[in-house]
């Protein structure tokens, strides 16, 4: 029990913290503050979208590269459809299971995903999945840039710590997506010892359930790459990874690593 509750505190702690620091991201005082210490400051989309500023009633941020920057890896109709349809289903049905329960609309998405067990049933499962939608499609679209971008220094240095070298890294984001039965997500995360490590959540699932911090992620359901890949989830997996903004990955990186 201990362990339990001093995961859940932790849980609870990073919740809070990431919540404080994705307000804090949109504070001109802070952004100007960070600069001091080798953030530049931001003001594009892929900051604004970090996930862990979004509050309710949420809202379908246009796509930061429109639906065509990454043809011929990913076709305009996918993106369309996967931002217009799905994203935007996700963000339409978090509004709706939360309209009823005003006590929930000051906390930042992070925090309701940390800490799903303090909803109520009834919109427990809801917010879950739709939520987690919300919040993985906010992250997937801020990391993609096309033709990619390099990784920080430090990035880089951790990168070689945990893996070995940027290749190995991105063979085992392409491993634990086609191992991810169904539908679901490959991450590279910030675990609870500070660590980098890639894994997988079923669904829409968010690492920060299960006290991790994302990164990086790379949808692996369907309609992400059905349309252009048909069954070939790999190629899609090695396309995709052409074109992420590793840029972004390491600002968050230096806000939350
Ligand atoms: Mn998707």
């Amino acid at each position: 029990m201990k362990n339990i509750s001093a995961i859940s505190r932790r849980r609870f702690l990073r919740g809070g913290f990431l919540a404080a620091f994705g307000a804090a991201l949109l504070r001109p005082q802070a952004i100007h503050a960070a600069s001091c210490c080798g953030l530049k400051a931001d003001h594009s989309a892929n900051a604004q979208l970090l996930f862990e500023s979004l509050q309710y009633p949420y809202d379908l941020a246009p796509l930061p590269h429109g639906t065509e920057a990454f043809v011929p890896d990913i076709d305009a109709l996918t993106m369309e459809i996967h931002h217009g349809r799905h994203h935007a289903a996700y963000v339409r049905n978090l509004n709706s299971a939360l309209a009823e329960y005003p006590q929930f609309h000051g906390l930042k998405l992070n925090a309701l995903l940390a800490d799903l067990d303090a909803l109520p049933e009834s919109i427990r499962q809801t917010v879950r999945d739709n939520g987690g939608g919300h919040a993985n499609h906010a992250l997937y679209w801020a990391t993609m840039k096309p033709g990619g971008s390099q990784p920080s220094e430090s990035l880089k240095a951790a990168i070689a710590k945990y893996f070995g070298a940027m290749d190995a890294l991105e063979e085992s984001l392409v491993q634990v997506g086609l191992r991810r039965f169904g539908s679901g997500w490959a991450w590279l995360n910030i675990n609870a010892n500070g660590e980098l490590v890639v894994n997988s959540t079923a669904n829409q699932d968010n690492p920060i359930m299960f006290g991790e911090t994302p990164l990086l992620g790379i949808d692996v359901w369907e309609h992400a790459y059905y349309l252009n890949f048909k069954n070939r989830r790999g190629d899609y997996l090695k396309a995709f990874l052409k074109h992420v903004d590793w840029e972004a990955v390491s600002k968050r990186f230096a806000i939350l690593g």
